[in-house]
């Protein structure tokens, strides 16, 4: 008969004195004189392997003896109701088979006994992944992103991809990556902004792209990333109040989900409370923003953008999720609309917790003069914008957008002091490997 292939998760009272097999990890062992206990980790766990030197055969003892630690072993054998076992269940093995052995002695230590440095961490990533801690976070950003899709998709948005090799820049001429593509000059594209929103003229009226972003931040801090994941909405007809709304509720559909179908992986941030936050979030004026920065200290000349260490006294204030409007239209991009009434200040936002910024959005110009005009006022040539310029002239409809960090998303939630700790393979000023 063949033996069933089961995860160490899946193990169970109507496997007890059955035969099972099992694929993973040597994650630690402990030898005994006449007893060896072999803890194997797969993908979704640990569970004991026990080995009684009277009840398994000569060999498979043997072998269980000199198995080295990551080594990867398929395991056969009888399952046992064990109370001390991890999960509850031992297996008394009867045929070990390793895979694949593993070198001794080990760059980075799995278990996590010996404390390593985030940047030993980072150079051996492979095997801090296989922590079940590290392997957490990552299950967590996977429901994110799951949370994302389902929610932008129930509201209508449909998925796409633009391209990240671009000729302009979008966010500001200094922080891009130059390129060469063939006999021209090329750029990793900052943002999709230009391309969603001429997504708009095209006529979805709704797209989200969750992809890369790359800025050439030349700065090394614990919340800027050299390559991002940025998710993107843009919507026609909807204003810059409409789509906060739509940011809100899917910043709260996305904390209830993983409240809900991460309980395992949430264990392991033993100080983390995830509460799921109410809509509507608050909202503070920029002017209230800097007003409050100055009264504890740190003052900014009204027009400029708010720098990390006013948003982190502004932040004392605001520990929750919150937006910043009403900014001053010098302060921002080119594409975020003025208002009507008062065109010093622009229908843009910022989604803030505490004093990490989250998400920029805005409405956007979608009146051909005057985005030429915006374009030229921040210092950018809009002969260089040909394409996008043209989707302005023959039917552009009122829309607005906003772009969201995963990474930034992902640290706030899991209270991760640095960014780095939410890529698998992070990009930073002096990381370009693995
Ligand atoms: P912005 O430049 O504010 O806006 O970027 C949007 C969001 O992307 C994340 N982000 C980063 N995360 C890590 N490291 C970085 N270097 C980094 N840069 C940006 C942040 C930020 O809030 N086109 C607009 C969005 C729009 O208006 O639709 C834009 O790119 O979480």
């Amino acid at each position: 008969m063949e033996v069933e292939v089961k995860h160490s998760i899946e193990v169970n009272q109507e496997d007890i004195d059955k035969k099972i097999k099992l694929r993973g990890w040597v994650h630690e062992t402990r030898v005994f004189g006449g007893l060896i206990f072999i803890v194997l980790r797969d993908r979704e766990g640990i569970v004991q392997i026990t080995l009684p030197k009277k009840f398994v055969e000569a060999e498979v003892f043997k072998l269980a003896k000199k198995l080295r630690r990551e080594s990867v072993i398929s395991v056969t054998g009888m399952v046992k109701e064990e109370s001390k076992a991890p999960g509850g269940y031992e297996i008394i093995p009867d045929s070990i088979t390793v895979l694949n052995e593993a070198d001794a002695p080990l760059p980075l230590d799995v278990v996590e006994k010996v404390p390593a440095e985030l940047d030993t961490r980072l150079d051996h990533r492979y095997l801090d992944l296989r922590r079940p801690r590290i392997q957490a976070i990552f299950r967590i950003r996977h429901q994110v992103l799951q949370s994302v899709n389902n929610f932008l998709c129930e509201e209508g948005y449909i998925e796409v991809n633009t391209p990240k090799i671009v000729s302009t820049a979008t966010e500001g001429g200094t922080e891009l990556f130059p390129i060469s593509y063939f006999e021209k000059e090329a750029f990793l594209n900052q943002s999709p902004q230009l391309y969603k929103q001429a997504l708009m003229a095209a006529g979805f009226e709704k797209v989200f792209e969750v992809g890369p972003i790359f800025r050439a931040e030349e700065h090394n801090t614990v919340r800027h990333l050299n390559e991002a994941i940025s998710i993107d909405i843009e919507a026609s007809f909807l204003d810059h109040e409409g789509v906060m709304d739509v940011l809100e509720r899917l910043i709260k559909r996305i904390y209830s989900d993983v409240a809900e179908n991460c309980k395992k992986y949430l264990n392991y941030f033993e100080n983390l409370e995830l509460r799921i936050p109410e809509v509507p979030f608050k909202r503070l004026k920029y002017d209230k923003a800097i007003e409050i920065a100055a009264q504890k200290g740190e003052e900014i000349p009204w027009g400029e953008d708010l720098t990390t260490a006013s948003l982190k006294l502004i932040g004392e204030d605001f520990p929750d999720h919150y937006f910043i409007v009403d900014w001053p239209t010098v302060s921002k991009p080119f594409y975020a609309m003025p208002f009507e009434d008062d065109p010093e200040i622009s229908k843009s936002f910022d989604l803030m917790i505490g004093g990490l910024e989250l998400a920029s959005g805005a409405q956007r110009v979608h009146n051909y003069d005057l985005l030429v005009k915006r374009i030229g006022e921040v210092g950018l040539n809009p002969e260089n914008f040909g394409f996008y310029l043209e989707t302005f002239r023959y039917g552009m409809p009122p829309h607005a957008g906003w772009g969201l960090g995963a990474e930034r998303l992902l640290m706030s939630m899991l209270e991760l002091k640095n960014i780095r700790e939410s890529v698998m393979f992070p990009r930073d000023r002096n990381r370009l490997v693995p």
